[in-house]
């Protein structure tokens, strides 16, 4: 009884403080709703106070449904190329929570041209906000997770970035934004050995299969259809956050793998379409990672299999 109830404790996200960028839709605002749902506190640091004029979704409109969802919200505009804002951001959430638990970078731009088509405004921009952006926001709040750490509260770095390989066809079609996304995930790398003592866990996300967001379809979706919702990158991000900070660090997750390693065999439900099937697969994602989320599958099938 008192097991399950420490167990229960540590699995949960409630009253930690989680600062999200790019938090105000999509996949940033998923996790956010999750934690919520803990009752988690939630510092949504995002640049769109008002609404944008192609994509939904506010800090406002974020905030009230972290409220809604059963967490506290601190909606704040945050344009993360500027330090001053980062800081001033950082600040208020201390200020208003008490601390800062976990950070999760997931503000990112897009721009899948190749060289000669991508404009130095639009290299500039994935840049600052992808590598530039990831490492300011972290590096102002380094002195409150190390805080976190000293006071066991568990405390964790969640880039929203791919796993590390060079295989050149990942760079041929938008060398520019894959550099800009590996750069995410180098710090990943550093950051999980720079922090190790201190207790503090520095991961990467990435979805197995293209998720679709607004974002997505708003740079006109050649995706196909075949897609998932957020939802699974939430839970995915959930289970990350909730392992031992001092353990779990210096990995490269991806979703569906990390899903089924403990456990979960029912996917069908983050289809975007009902009865999807043959998901596209997402940048960045080897074969090698691909059969291994279908060994895991049938591993499951045949041990159930065998039940029979
Ligand atoms: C690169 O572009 C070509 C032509 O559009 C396409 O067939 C190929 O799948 C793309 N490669 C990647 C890795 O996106
Ligand atoms: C990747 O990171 C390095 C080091 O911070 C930086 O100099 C470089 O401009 C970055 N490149 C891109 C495309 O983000
Ligand atoms: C996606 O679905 C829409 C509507 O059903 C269809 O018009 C479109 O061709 C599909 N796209 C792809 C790439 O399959
Ligand atoms: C608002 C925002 O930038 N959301 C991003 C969250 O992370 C995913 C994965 O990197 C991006 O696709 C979203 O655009």
């Amino acid at each position: 009884m008192i097991f399950l109830y420490f167990l229960s404790v540590a699995m949960s996200l409630k009253g930690k403080v989680l600062f999200i960028t790019g938090a105000s839709r999509g996949i940033g605002l998923a996790i956010a709703l999750r934690a919520a749902k803990d009752g988690g506190y939630i510092a949504i640091a995002a640049k769109t106070d008002t609404p944008h004029p192609k994509l939904p979704g506010t800090i406002h409109t974020a905030a009230d449904e972290v409220r809604r969802a059963g967490g506290k919200a601190l909606p704040l505009v945050c344009d993360i190329r500027n330090e001053e804002a980062i800081k001033a951001a950082i600040q208020k959430t201390v200020d208003t929570f008490g601390g800062i638990d976990i950070v999760v970078n997931n503000a990112s731009a897009i721009s899948l041209t190749d060289t000669q088509e991508t404009s130095l405004k639009k290299f500039n921009l994935m840049f600052e906000i992808n590598s530039r952006g990831t490492w300011l926001v972290t590096k102002h709040a380094i002195p409150h997770l190390i805080e976190s750490g000293r006071k066991n509260r568990n405390p964790h770095i969640l880039n929203l970035s791919p796993p590390l390989t060079l295989k050149e066809h990942w760079f041929k079609n938008h060398t520019a934004y894959s550099i800009a996304k590996f750069n995410m995930s180098l710090f990943v790398l550093g950051w999980a050995a720079e922090f190790r003592d201190k207790g503090i866990a520095a991961n990467a996300l990435w979805p197995l299969t293209v998720i679709e967001t607004a974002a997505l379809k708003a740079i006109g979706s050649h995706f196909g259809n075949n897609t998932r919702t957020p939802e699974i990158m939430c839970d995915a991000a959930h289970l990350i956050l909730t392992k031992n900070s001092k353990e779990f660090s210096g990995n490269f997750v991806i979703d569906e793998i990390i899903l089924r390693e403990h456990g979960q065999t029912e996917f069908d439900h983050y289809a975007t379409r009902p009865g999807a099937k043959d998901m596209t697969i997402d940048l960045y994602v080897d074969d090698e990672i691909v059969n291994l989320a279908k060994t895991l599958q049938e591993a499951k099938s045949r041990k159930k299999s065998s039940k029979l």
